[in-house]
């Protein structure tokens, strides 16, 4: 029998990666340890600070959400209703279930108001449905932050995603992504400070802390991610994970340390000024989310 780390009970949870086994309490703490420990790591907010949580009511971003509220920080949540099916329908009723179990603020988006639901929109656009949605993210997370009065963002990408992401920049040699990509982007040029405390956390070491935490969460996945390039990075870097454990926290953290300050030296063209329409910062006269909402206008003025 494996004991806990800590404890003499019978440990439940195995991390090979870590060579460290805990019983349910000791992992919980563990977590949230881990946490608090990348937010003082990487400089991220402090009790001061008044946090938004980008809330998909997946494992993830409520595990985060749990975490803070646990860890004392000042943080509401925040939930974009998609307008994807059932998918939406049960994200958002779990979403709303944990912000009223922690006592604690979700502020709600609804796309068919704002602009037109992610399905609806994919029939007035040839772009992937995961790029108008990342742009539509981007959007409301900042002006809505700000609007609501927080100073911070966080949203719940774990370690399997940012090891799929720098795997994906790497092969492509995306220097202007590369330099970006720090669990911490700072506020300016009308951007808030996004922050991604999870950034050291596996996605089963998540799935692990909501399920032994008695989260509900949404456990099938939105129906637009099948298919996508991340999913092969995820598994062949998982797999990789299996033969030699700690591979992707290795590749993360050595970038972090070796390569992402060589890259700062790397000189960025962008200029970044505000949208004549919304006044959001923009790379362009007008931003990419004015843009499709003008495409989307005139289109179904054409088909009216
Ligand atoms: S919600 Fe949106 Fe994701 Fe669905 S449409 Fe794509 S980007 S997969 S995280
Ligand atoms: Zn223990
Ligand atoms: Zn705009």
């Amino acid at each position: 029998m494996r004991k806990c780390y800590k404890c003499d009970k019978k440990a439940q949870v195995y991390l090979p990666q870590h060579r460290l086994a805990f019983c349910k309490d000791h992992y919980l703490e563990w977590f949230d340890n881990r946490v608090e420990k990348t937010i003082k790591e990487f400089k991220m907010f402090d009790k001061n600070s008044k946090i938004l949580v980008a809330v998909s009511g997946g494992k993830d971003s409520l595990s985060l959400w749990n975490a803070l509220a646990k860890l004392g920080y000042n943080v509401d949540g925040f939930y974009i209703n998609l307008g994807i099916g059932d998918y939406s329908q049960k994200s958002k009723e779990l979403a709303l279930k944990f912000a009223k179990k922690i006592g604690k603020t979700l502020n709600i988006v609804e796309l068919k108001d704002e602009i037109a639901t992610i399905p609806e929109m994919k029939t007035y656009d040839n772009r992937p449905a995961c790029s108008i949605c990342g742009t539509i993210k981007r959007y409301f997370m900042n002006k809505k932050a700000k609007e609501l009065g927080y100073n911070i963002i966080a949203t719940g990408h774990n370690l399997d995603d940012e090891a799929a992401v720098l795997f994906s920049n790497t092969l492509n040699w995306s220097i202007e992504y590369l330099k970006r990509q720090y669990p911490v982007l700072k506020e300016e040029n009308g951007f808030i400070r996004k922050v991604k405390p999870l950034c050291k956390i596996s996605e089963k070491e998540s799935a692990i802390y909501a399920i032994l935490s008695g989260i509900e969460y949404i456990e099938e996945e939105c129906p637009y991610s099948v298919g996508a390039t991340s999913i092969d990075y995820k598994l062949f870097l998982s797999q990789l994970e299996e033969k030699s454990p700690g591979t992707k926290l290795r590749f993360y953290s050595e970038f972090l340390r070796k390569m992402y300050p060589i890259l700062q030296s790397y000189e960025e063209k962008v200029e970044l000024g505000r949208c004549e329409i919304c006044g959001e910062p923009s790379m362009n006269r007008i931003c990419s989310y004015c843009s499709l909402k003008m495409k989307l206008q005139a289109k179904k003025e054409k088909t009216v």
